[in-house]
């Protein structure tokens, strides 16, 4: 996979060399590339941002270092693709669509992911108009908060998507178990000792009854996201609840 960041603030990047993603850039998995805006800016201050039309606060960021700046990574012809070769052009803002864990899943498998960190009240609208000929362009947000630029977003996105590309992830099947991917959060985990600070671990995981300790995961599961996120436990399909949850 290959990844374009344009930014004001290259410097937010720096962090991809270490982790997971520094791993995987090494391996070849991941071929990340950060592009200071500026450079796509050509008066003597490197401009990119101007007032807004219409009035209002803040400062709106300016069409013509973004388009410069995105034609530079944006191959011709992309509307005659194939969709896994199409760029998909993301737009972080809090106006966004939420990303969610199905959505790191689909992107995952795209070839190239191009992000555009706005600053400011955001993008001149025009860019992404323009761009939608020659990438998806889909502005994502990842909840309903309010942050300063797209740079800590961004990086969210690339940790999220870049670990469920094939060969990232040491063990497979810790992406099939974790929180989300069925719709529930994740149990709770202990390790040893099994008593600490007068705490017990629970006994059922102490029994080497497998499939005792798979229902009670389940009804941990169950009771987490019930308490914490009735909300997706009202999202969750009949089909996703195995016969033998209780009802609630
Ligand atoms: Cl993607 N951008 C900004 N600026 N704020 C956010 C966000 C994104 N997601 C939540 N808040």
């Amino acid at each position: 996979m290959r990844i374009d960041v344009f930014t004001i603030f290259p410097e937010y990047f720096s962090v991809l060399d270490i982790s997971l993603v520094g791993k995987a850039r090494e391996k070849g998995l991941i071929d990340v590339h950060t592009h200071d805006l500026r450079d796509f800016a050509h008066d003597r201050h490197r401009t990119v941002d101007d007032t807004p039309y219409g009035g209002g606060a803040g400062m709106v960021m300016k069409a013509q270092p973004w388009a410069e700046a995105l034609s530079s990574v944006l191959p011709e012809g992309a509307d005659e693709m194939p969709h896994a070769k199409r760029p998909l052009l993301l737009v972080p803002s809090p106006a966004g669509q939420v990303f969610k864990q199905a959505t790191a899943q689909e992107w995952s498998s795209r070839q190239h992911l191009i992000f555009a960190c706005g600053r400011y009240e955001g993008i001149d609208e025009r860019v992404l108009e323009w761009a939608a000929e020659r990438a998806d362009v889909v502005p994502f947000s990842l909840g309903d908060y309010v942050l300063n630029g797209g740079e800590v977003a961004s990086l969210a996105i690339i940790e999220a998507v870049g670990r469920l590309i094939p060969g990232m992830v040491g063990n497979p099947a810790s992406l099939v178990e974790e929180s989300h991917s069925d719709g529930l959060l994740e149990y709770p985990v202990y390790t040893k000792p099994s008593t600490w600070e007068g705490l017990e671990v629970p006994a059922v995981l102490l029994s080497g009854d497998h499939g005792k300790v798979d229902r009670q995961r389940r009804d941990w599961q169950l009771e987490r996201t019930s308490q914490r996120r009735p909300d997706l436990i009202e999202a969750l399909e009949v089909s996703g609840l195995d016969k033998k949850d209780k009802a609630t």
